[in-house]
């Protein structure tokens, strides 16, 4: 029987691709010289869309592909997937949670501690030998200061947990508050970024949360907050935020993701008080392999007739 063919928008490392290639009859947008030719010979049979989580499948891409069935992402969040398209049209939808959720909130504190303490700028002073005439400026004691978490879902509650062992006060903002939790609850995100010395957004990208974090946000923050983002850039409003960077509004932020990803706004470079990563909170190799196994294992099911591993739609 003919393998079924899959439509892949993005790479997956090494590793996926062997096991992929074997499985499927794989087709790589990515590689294609001519991405219009290619998608018009390959949408149309397409059973398949596997994709990543920043890149997704639109709704003219999931109507592009008339006997598509499943997307699968290589990603927890699922907001550049057209969700409510792929309902309609009766194409089921999975996506990779749980097994990125430790790393992510990792990441989180590498970003907190690699801002407050200087850790990119002590590295570059040692390498550049400015070291020899001076010291480095001093950094911004984490313990004692108030950590608001936007975003109590999986990656907010595993940030929660390690904020504990730093000795910081815990808030956060969600839709509701939840049980048990010993961290301040606040209803919105202004007030949650009043509290807060620290503001991580870890909140699901999508319409719903889209500039969640504002001129307003940032401005409550105030000129000693520091604004972490390993969420979506969508969530936050990115001129507002340069803005708010440029004139002290806040006193700075560790981003790991962008509105416009790799191509991200230049004026972010111009600023020393912000640390600036390629998207790659949960970019470990036990991680990334979990993923993939995920994706690959969702593709799988689907195709034996099994249920889904973890299936969104
Ligand atoms: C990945 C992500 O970096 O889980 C998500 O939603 O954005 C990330 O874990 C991405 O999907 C890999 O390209």
């Amino acid at each position: 029987m003919a393998k079924p063919v899959v439509l892949m928008i993005g790479a997956y490392p090494d590793w996926d691709m062997a096991p992929l290639e074997e499985a499927y009859d794989l087709r790589k947008l990515w590689l294609a010289p001519d991405k219009e030719a290619f998608l018009a010979e390959t949408a149309p049979q397409a059973r398949a869309i596997a994709t990543r989580g920043e890149l997704g499948a639109s709704a003219a891409l999931i109507d592009r592909c008339p006997k598509l069935q499943i997307v699968a992402c290589y990603g927890v969040g699922i907001d550049a997937i057209d969700i409510k398209r792929a309902k309609e049209r009766g194409v089921r939808v999975t996506n990779t949670p749980d097994v990125l959720t430790e790393d992510v909130a990792d990441f989180a504190f590498a970003l907190i501690l690699g801002h407050l303490r200087k850790v990119v700028a002590g590295e570059a002073h040692v390498r550049s030998g400015a070291w020899k005439s001076g010291t480095l400026p001093l950094g911004v004691s984490l313990k004692g200061k108030t950590l608001g978490i936007l975003g109590f879902g999986r990656i907010g509650r595993a940030i929660a947990q390690r904020a504990r062992g730093f000795g910081v006060t815990l808030a956060y903002c969600d839709i509701a508050p939840a049980a048990g939790v010993d961290a301040g609850y606040h209803k919105d995100p202004v007030s949650l970024a009043r509290a807060s010395d620290i503001f991580v957004a870890a909140v699901s990208g999508g319409d719903a949360t889209r500039g969640i974090v504002n001129a307003a946000v940032l401005d409550a923050l105030g000129p000693a907050g520091v604004f972490i983002n390993v969420s979506r850039g969508s969530v936050v409003d990115e001129p507002a935020l340069i803005d708010a960077l440029a004139s002290r509004h806040i006193g700075g932020a560790a981003l790991d993701v962008f509105w416009n990803e790799p191509n991200i706004d230049q004026r972010l470079l111009a600023f020393d008080n912000v640390l600036l990563q390629p998207h790659q909170s949960s970019g470990t190799v036990e991680t990334r392999q979990a993923m993939g196994k995920l994706v690959r294992d969702n593709l799988a099911a689907h195709f034996a007739g099994r249920p889904l591993v973890t299936p969104v739609v």
